[in-house]
């Protein structure tokens, strides 16, 4: 981590002065900022109340200090350049180096002094999605503040009231800002370290970025035909695998600034939903899914015990979500003679390729792309390339990891004769439906049925 005015610990405490009435500038902390998509370590409190951090995925938590009672946090709003994955980065606009911005960590009843300078070429402002606060900090910009005209800092003042999880994102210009980064989660830990502990907690925010193929800036005005589906900013296979020990209790939090909802998908495990941006989910309301629908402009938050050991998928569940740079106006060439289509296409465009005759599966070929732009299928696993993309990452339940150990472990060692195999059988059934044959060898249906292969359905 870095400070452009030199390095400030965690949680520094300086001297009690000044904590009265209006901040003065000569009290502004220095800002750090981070270099790196990688997730840092967990910040673990060194003053008031336990509680077990959060790690955020390819991102990190925004250290503090203390000044008499209150924490206080510096937020620089500036242009980034950010990886999405390996070879290819975006120019954003976000926080402290990144986008997102750094998670902003602290304890139910905290009094939060929360500084936002303006680096950005246009004016902003901050929300605090969920948090419960006076209105004049609420931060909307022409109705609860003035905008932070370009350059200038202001400071925002109040208590955080109830524990849970929440958002930040400017209120200013916000579709633009919002589509080129700016926004962060806010976690609020209870004040009582008892209260729904859990093992293990990760935190991340959904965003989504049209980026042309060959390009780094997003196109604003999008809304809804987007192209890079983004966990903090990163696809898959450029998005931190989820690093679990066995027996585990495990808290994911997830906020969504997208314009659409994501179904978030885990395999293995069944989990409840207990607290949103609006709160704790009261036990009795919760119930056991395996997917949870996370709309627009909110947060859902699960509990999982991982008593699975294993790799588990973790995903959203809208198939184009887990991919990359996909262009949306493709034929379905499934069926098609790739010998005839070949042949036409070549009279008119010598040089195109026929492709998706078979279906779309692309992991082992390797095609000439334009600079900065991913595959749209990406990643390989111990068995071959796992044809994701977007919002997708891995669970990985291991036994005896260290406490705060969030490390890669590496491709799950799958006990012996636990693996799906093959076994020689023959397959020489024509397809059983009218048509069916037709649409794999001539790419039509319309011939009549051949009895013949219907053998041995009796019954069915
Ligand atoms: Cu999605």
């Amino acid at each position: 981590m870095l400070s452009r005015r030199g390095f400030i610990g965690s949680a520094a405490l300086i001297s009690a002065s000044a904590v009265s009435g209006r901040v003065q500038a000569a009290n502004i902390p220095e800002a750090p900022f981070m270099e790196k998509a990688t997730m840092q370590p967990p910040l673990h409190p060194t003053s008031g109340p336990d509680y077990n951090p959060v790690v955020t995925l390819n991102g990190w938590t925004l250290p503090w200090r203390m000044n008499g009672d209150w924490k206080e946090f510096h937020l620089v709003a500036e242009p980034v350049v950010r990886e999405f994955a390996e070879g290819m980065k975006a120019f954003l606009w976000g926080y402290n180096g990144q986008s997102p911005g750094p998670t902003i960590e602290c304890v139910e009843g905290d009094k939060v002094r929360i500084f936002v300078t303006n680096r950005l070429p246009e004016a902003t402002t901050v929300h605090w999605h969920g948090v419960i606060l006076p209105s004049g900090m609420d931060g909307v910009g022409g109705l609860n503040q003035p905008h932070i005209p370009v350059g200038k800092t202001f400071v925002y003042e109040f208590e955080m009231k109830y524990s849970g999880t929440f958002m930040y994102h400017p209120h200013s210009d916000e579709m633009v800002q919002m589509a080129m980064g700016m926004m962060g989660m806010i976690v609020v830990h209870p004040r009582d370290p008892g209260f729904r502990r859990v093992d293990r907690d990760f935190v991340f925010i959904m965003s989504t970025y049209l980026i042309d193929p060959g390009t780094y800036l997003p196109k604003v005005t999008e809304m809804t035909d987007f192209n890079m589906w983004t966990w903090n900013s990163r696809v898959f296979p450029g998005i931190d695998p989820i690093a679990v020990r066995l027996g585990d209790r495990v808290r994911v939090r997830i906020g969504n600034l997208t314009m659409t909802n994501h179904p978030i998908h885990l395999h293995g495990h069944k989990f409840n939903v207990t607290c949103t941006d609006g709160g704790w989910i009261p036990e009795t309301a919760q119930y056991p899914e395996t997917t949870t629908d996370v709309p627009v402009g909110a947060v859902r938050v699960f509990d999982v015990l991982a008593d699975n050991p294993g790799d588990w998928a973790f995903h959203c569940h809208k198939s184009h979500h887990t991919m990359n740079a996909m262009g949306h106006d493709v034929r379905n060439m499934i069926g098609v003679s790739k010998k005839d289509l070949a042949k036409a296409v070549g009279k008119l465009a010598p040089d195109a390729m026929v492709m998706g005759s078979t279906g779309m599966a692309m992991g082992e070929m390797e095609m000439p792309m334009p600079d900065n732009t991913l595959m749209m299928m990406s990643g390989s696993g111990q068995f071959g390339p796992i044809e994701m993309g977007g919002m997708f990452t891995v669970m990985k339940i291991r036994e005896g990891l260290a406490r705060d150990d969030y490390k890669d472990p590496g491709p799950y060692k799958f006990p012996k004769g636990t693996v799906a195999y093959e076994i020689e059988a023959p397959n020489k059934e024509a397809p059983r439906q009218t048509g069916a044959k037709e649409q794999i060898t001539k790419g039509k249906g319309g011939k009549p049925m051949d009895m013949k292969g219907m053998k041995g359905m009796k019954g069915m």
